[in-house]
């Protein structure tokens, strides 16, 4: 199965939210804690922006260290504001989701989309979008962020790292190999330290080696099933699928539409069979949505998306029918172009159970 993913991951995310609150923070070490309360300097850093990183200040470190090595600087310390970032999070993610057939939250500021469709399998068009999301996300948040494209969720999420912050890099099917080969083993998502040292023992440090290295030898270290997806990942390969990873915190669907239209009527009457699908999915997951919204894009490709809350978490498609029509008039009205591409989507999705999702 080919495809094309991308991955988006915000540059310094709560900090860079902390300097747009308040620009006259901007060109100041920025360092947001996780106070423990203890004492006034006690707890960690949970990230901060490269002003700060040039220090030596970064994720996990204690809050004295910080200080410690800031001192004599203008730093400002702020305690995370974790709403904020949440809320600022969905946006971005609207905004994502958008632009693909499927889409996945990783965490609170990365996540997957497939593209094979939206491209055609073209990946100039793939670096296309991922230069639209990338301008989008900075005129509407104000925040830079990294986008990684490749064949699959492994090189996707790798090439989303390599150029930060604000970087866009495109890895072609044929270029994967070569991209990995010399990438210290560490830099495969899922190798943590352990593993890491662990390679290292065995003589193997990168990628090339990982991949020259015998499969049977790294199945008795680490098991059949996790030496099989290790010499994979080391060829680049990662058969997942973009969503399928854990329990979706949102269901949607977009559909390009059977000519450019700016009539209501013929939208709604395309999204008929992606409503019923939606809603199919959401019986037999037995949840219910709280979040209804819609998607739109333009002839120029550029994509607009709105979500209404609902008070009581539901299951009914009506509802979902009746917001849809609501949100894409609103957005028809705000614009004067065409639309070429439309999807709905429920999301704050909770487990009739009674289970949260990720965002409450
Ligand atoms: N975070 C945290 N504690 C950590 C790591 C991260 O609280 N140990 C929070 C703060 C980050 C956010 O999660 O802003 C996203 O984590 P990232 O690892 O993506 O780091 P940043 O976005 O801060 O920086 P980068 O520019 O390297 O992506
Ligand atoms: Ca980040
Ligand atoms: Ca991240």
């Amino acid at each position: 199965m080919e495809r094309i993913v991308l991955h988006l991951d915000i540059d310094y995310f709560f900090a860079q939210v902390e300097e747009n609150d308040r620009p006259e923070y901007r060109g100041k070490p920025v360092v947001v804690c996780v106070y423990s309360g203890r004492s006034a300097e006690s707890g960690v850093v949970s990230t901060s922006n490269y002003d700060a990183r040039k220090y030596g200040v970064r994720s996990g470190i204690p809050i004295k260290n910080a200080i410690e090595k800031l001192r004599g600087t203008n730093a400002v310390f702020l305690p995370v504001r974790h709403e904020r970032y949440s809320e600022i999070s969905q946006g971005v993610m609207e905004i994502v989701s958008a632009h693909g057939e499927k889409f996945e939250y990783a965490s609170i500021d990365e996540g997957y989309l497939e593209i094979s469709q939206a491209t055609g399998m073209d990946y100039d068009a793939a670096r296309g979008i991922g230069e639209r999301l990338k301008n989008e996300i900075l005129a509407k948040f104000h925040l830079t962020c990294s986008v990684g494209i490749g064949q699959n969720k492994l090189v996707a999420k790798i090439a989303s790292e390599i150029v930060k912050p604000n970087g866009l890099t495109v890895v072609l099917p044929a270029e994967t190999e070569e991209f990995l080969a010399p990438m210290g083993v560490g830099k495969i998502p899922g190798i943590g330290a352990k593993s890491g040292q662990y390679l290292e023992k065995m003589g193997i440090r990168t990628v090339s080696e990982l991949r020259r290295a015998d499969p049977g030898m790294i199945a008795e270290a680490f098991g059949k099933r996790t030496g099989g997806w290790l010499i994979n990942a080391s060829k680049g390969i990662d058969e997942s699928e973009v969503g399928a990873e854990g329990e979706q915190k949102q269901i949607s669907r977009i559909s390009t539409l059977k000519q450019d239209t700016r009539d209501l009527q013929a939208i709604m009457e395309a999204m008929g069979p992606l409503i019923s699908d939606i809603a199919n999915e959401i019986r037999e997951r037995n949840v219910s949505f709280s979040i209804a919204g819609v998607a739109l894009i333009d002839e120029n490709l550029k994509g607009y998306a709105k979500s209404r809350t609902i008070a009581h978490p539901t299951q009914d498609e009506g509802e979902i029918r009746k917001i849809a029509e609501a949100l894409f008039a609103d957005i028809i009205r705000e614009s004067r172009f065409q639309f070429r591409r439309a999807g709905i989507k429920v999301e704050r999705l909770e487990s009739r159970k009674g289970q949260k999702t990720l965002f409450e």
